[in-house]
């Protein structure tokens, strides 16, 4: 009882402007984020969670830049074992240059957050360490190191990897939050729509007759068997709503009413200009600037939804603050992909917390692989924290005082509150 009043009475005093920037740093080190998006996946679903050094080595950002630093030509690279993969990126982006991209960095910081060593000739270390963890250990100790409490998946119901993993009944995992994730649905379904009618649905290549009313039938079913946190597309530059397009009417007649329907927000990723270079697979894919007043329609004449709201060009990050502004069941998010970089992450945080206050979700990992969040936190650690602490600064040099009890309370919000009252999760 006494430690607490003196804690609280520690936490309600005036900061001055030089205790301002350590505590900050403090009270972000010590939350728990939840990782509103990722590619990670609990034990439960089978090998489709991806871990370890040939992993973290293979990432499709660092396979983009292996092309650039080596000669090796993308159709003899994938013919390569994923170890021989991993053999060549070490030696062309780690031994025979210097790892400043802020891909390659991330995994010397994963190295040495588990005391590996960085300048190694190649990974055999690294190897036998991962080979020695036990996966759900290894999970608790890795959010641990990340400083996150809970990673938010991405589940496509029509993954062949992991679909029959959920239809087998795949067992929750407290540590891991679903997502219904809807890109085969509303962006292929030329390649797809044949599952669903396998599966009993009546839908038609062309999703005319029943096929909307099914998708949101097929969209109920997995709504029941997921119990996702919210559903998730990822969208081309070009973008348009309304449309009179299949997508367009999957959204408006399936996937927006079904949301309404189970009370949970539509996470809009926009502006990917999918395969600009095919050759290169995942690693192909690159940016454009989105016409936002698709947001902006969304927003206004579907009030009854909520969207979680990612733009991957840094064209569109002002104006998706100035929509945020207008709409409050837009929640812009994250600093994405080709964003996640420190000089673009100050700029749109700096106008993010400009613009919004604390109204909006600063990062999310977008890990694929399970150490990558080591990284990626700490990074967004680094990079936010002095922001924050110039804002508060600001707000001093003003006339307000600032205590560690606000700043607390903010870092709370940003990293986790924001995502819980929006999603849901947490009611108040
Ligand atoms: O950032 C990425 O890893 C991209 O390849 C995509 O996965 C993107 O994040 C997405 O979820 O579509
Ligand atoms: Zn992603």
């Amino acid at each position: 009882m006494q430690t607490a009043t003196v804690d609280q009475a520690a936490g309600s005093r005036a900061l001055a402007a030089s205790q301002i920037g350590a505590a900050v740093e403090h009270e972000l080190r010590a939350a728990q984020f939840i990782d509103i998006h990722t590619h990670l996946y609990m034990p439960s679903l089978g090998p489709v969670g991806l871990w370890g050094i040939d992993n973290l080595v293979t990432y499709h950002y660092l396979e983009a830049e292996l092309f650039r630093s080596s000669t090796i030509q993308p159709a003899a690279y994938w013919q390569l074992s994923q170890r021989e993969k991993a053999d060549a990126i070490w030696k062309a982006l780690f031994v025979e240059n210097a790892p400043v991209s802020e891909a390659t960095r991330g995994v010397i910081a994963v190295l040495q957050a588990f005391g590996l060593p960085t300048e190694s000739e190649d990974l055999r270390e690294a190897r036998a360490f991962f080979a020695a963890q036990k996966l759900p250990a290894h999970i608790r100790n890795v959010f641990k190191l990340a400083g996150m409490s809970e990673a938010v998946m991405t589940n496509d119901p029509l993954d062949p990897a992991e679909a029959p993993e959920w239809l087998k009944g795949a067992e929750p995992d407290p540590l891991f939050h679903p997502v219904l994730r809807l890109d085969r649905i509303l962006n292929k379904w030329a390649d797809h729509w044949q599952i669903l009618a396998g599966q009993g649905y009546q839908v038609d290549a062309q999703a005319t007759g029943k096929s909307t009313a099914e998708v949101r039938r097929f969209l109920a079913d997995w709504h029941a068997r997921m119990k996702p946190v919210y559903m998730a597309v990822s969208l081309p530059d070009m973008f348009q709503f309304p449309e009179d397009s299949l997508r367009g009417r999957m959204l408006a007649e399936a996937v927006l009413p079904a949301c309404r329907e189970f009370g949970i927000p539509l996470s809009l990723m926009i502006g990917v200009r999918y395969l600009v270079n095919p050759a290169l697979k995942l690693a192909g894919d690159a940016v454009g600037k989105a016409d936002l007043r698709a947001v902006e329609y969304l927003a206004r004449e579907y009030p009854e939804n909520r969207f979680l709201i990612s733009v991957l060009s840094r064209e569109n990050q002002h104006e998706l603050c100035v929509y945020a502004r207008k709409f409050a069941n837009l929640m812009p998010f994250g600093c994405w992909w080709f964003l996640n970089n420190p000089s673009i992450v100050e700029e749109m945080t700096r106008e993010r917390l400009e613009m919004l206050g604390t109204s909006f979700i600063p990062q999310h990992s977008d890990a694929r692989i399970l150490e990558q969040v080591i990284y990626k936190w700490r990074n967004t650690r680094r990079t936010v924290g002095p922001i924050l602490a110039n804002a508060y600064r600001l707000l001093a040099e003003d006339g307000r005082a600032v205590t560690r009890a606000d700043i607390q309370r903010d870092v709370a919000r940003l990293f986790r509150g924001n995502f819980e009252k929006f999603t849901g999760m947490k009611k108040q």
